[in-house]
């Protein structure tokens, strides 16, 4: 089942939006809520970007498993995002089939005051270079450290493999970065830079149906992962305050997600996507099915 973006201007949104405001709290509302992308109704794609069929269903592919790819998708409708606004998504990833020199590169979720940006492929994510009035939350696959000697190095980058930060106007600040499940070493053994293997719990390119939870409260960001294999929830970030307005510099925002690979790659899937503007979302969608996530306090 799919269901196509819903926005407080069409008729049929009174009605869905029951069925999606379970016990949630006071004003809160699902903006859109993608079970599958089985439509792509509101949706911008940028790149590379496109429609697959997996095993989960019908996907949304930032990136295919080959060289130098770029990708993107954008809502095309903006969302409320001015001082003191507050969000929360919830969207499960699947990233399979790496190959090259690790796997790579990496995915954001981003919020920018323009649809359609796409930045760098390789250690940019699709993110590097792209609107100056922007925040990403990074999911970094690949090790571009200069103490590492990843490919494409440079000096921001934290030691690992398999981190969470995030980026300021274009620009790969990762910023408050920390490696998912504590563990900094995901990808080949024989890979450059060589790694410990990708495959085990905790490491985001290991092929699981992960589910991330994003929350904004108007005044700071709280990034949860959880590794099915794992059998926890990892908080990337802690109410890390961050005033996302005035770095938007706008009382709306255009939200998606972005993603490259460079000399090592994965296909990078987006399962499912639920973005509401006041509540929390929370619990985790059934693995391997297009259920969209559940909502509730
Ligand atoms: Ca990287
Ligand atoms: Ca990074």
């Amino acid at each position: 089942m799919s269901r196509k973006p819903l926005t407080a201007f069409t008729p049929a949104f009174a009605a869905i939006a029951c069925l999606l405001t379970y016990p949630v709290g006071a004003g809160a509302t699902a903006l859109f809520s993608y079970s599958s992308f089985s439509s792509t109704a509101g949706l911008t794609l940028v790149g590379n970007a496109a429609t697959t069929t997996t095993s989960d269903g019908a996907v949304m592919r930032l990136t295919p498993a080959t060289g130098s790819q770029a990708g993107a998708i954008y809502n095309t409708t903006a969302v409320p995002l001015g001082t003191n606004a507050t969000f929360s998504t919830q969207f499960q990833f699947r990233f399979t089939n790496p190959g090259g020199v690790d796997p790579a590169d990496g995915i954001t979720f981003v919020i920018a005051n323009s649809p359609g940006g796409l930045g760098a492929s390789g250690n940019g994510m699709g993110y590097a270079g792209s609107s100056a009035n922007s925040l990403a939350i990074e999911f970094d696959t690949y090790n571009n450290s200069i103490a590492a000697g990843g490919l494409g190095a440079f000096a921001a980058e934290p030691n690992s493999s398999n981190h969470v930060a995030i980026d300021i106007g274009g620009v790969l600040t990762n910023t408050a970065a920390n490696s998912v499940y504590g563990n900094a070493s995901c990808g080949f053994p024989t890979g450059d830079p060589g790694q410990n293997s990708y495959s085990v719990a905790g490491c985001m390119s290991n092929g699981d149906l992960w589910t991330v939870n994003i929350t904004y409260n108007g005044s700071s960001l709280t990034v949860t992962l959880t590794d099915p294999s794992e059998g926890t929830t990892y908080t990337a970030l802690n109410a890390y305050a961050i005033n996302i307005a005035s770095i938007l510099a706008t009382n709306t925002a255009y939200v998606g997600f972005t993603a490259s690979t460079g000399s090592g790659w994965e296909n990078q899937d987006i399962v499912n996507w639920t973005f509401a503007n006041t509540s929390t979302i929370s619990g985790t969608p059934s693995g391997g099915t297009v259920s969209a996530p559940a909502l509730s306090d």
